[in-house]
């Protein structure tokens, strides 16, 4: 609580100062037309009273530099309008740079015997993507897979233009099991060049006696400028 010495010393510096500015501008300037002015409001609790003018009648008769308060709001909105822009415009960047290419099939599709102990491409699993800048790929699978036989094995592996893709994992165990089951695995493969490259995914057996299949599969490449 402020002491009645002090509310007085207020008062009275408070008396000078208005009496001061009087001479100096039309006191309708300074109390805003008796309406409210957050300018004046020192303190910032959203009432003019005793405590501003107590700050104000502290600070009577310093000197300094004046600031315009129209051209400074003035300079805070054109800058808030210039960094908006700039987000504006790195959204723009940033979408040009991101691209991405999925592909769907539910075609029913088999390996088997001899030629499936090596990798084959998966017909209907493969994108094509266009990359602005060198980028890391995350290459996205999913597939219902089964394999029948004695071995029951069945591996996949991502290529980018038909060769090994430097991803981790270099390749993964689809399924081991009879049964219709779905799986899904991300590779990641970093430090691809620009252009327009090719990803496609394959697959192969443990043993030439099983056979693999699959059906509903997605294909979902995503780059991600490095
Ligand atoms: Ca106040």
């Amino acid at each position: 609580m402020i002491s009645k010495k002090k509310l007085i010393t207020t008062v009275l510096a408070t008396i000078c100062v208005t009496s001061t500015l009087s001479l100096m501008m039309p006191i309708g300037s300074l109390l805003n037309n008796g309406g409210y002015d957050p300018w004046i409001d020192t303190n910032d609790d959203g009432i003019i009273n005793y405590q501003d003018l107590g700050n104000l009648a502290s600070r009577f008769g310093a000197f300094g530099a004046p600031i315009n308060k129209t051209d400074l709001i003035l300079e805070l909105q054109e800058t808030i309008e210039s960094l908006n822009d700039t987000v504006v415009e790195l959204q723009s960047a940033m979408e040009s740079l991101l691209s991405h290419n999925e592909t769907y099939s539910t075609a029913l599709i088999d390996i088997s015997g001899y030629p499936a102990l090596n990798w084959q491409n998966m017909s209907e699993t493969s994108v094509e993507i266009t990359l602005t800048a060198n980028s890391t790929l995350l290459i996205m699978f999913s597939a219902q897979a089964r394999v029948s036989g004695t071995g029951r094995r069945m591996i996949v592996r991502a290529t980018v233009d038909a060769n090994q893709a430097n991803t981790n994992p270099v390749e993964v165990i689809l399924t081991e099991s009879d049964e219709w089951e779905s799986h899904s695995y991300t590779f990641y493969s970093p430090n691809v060049a620009a252009g327009t490259h090719t990803i496609n995914m394959q697959w192969k057996l443990w043993d030439e006696l099983s056979t693999g299949q699959v059906k509903e599969r997605t294909l979902t490449v995503m780059a991600l400028p490095t």
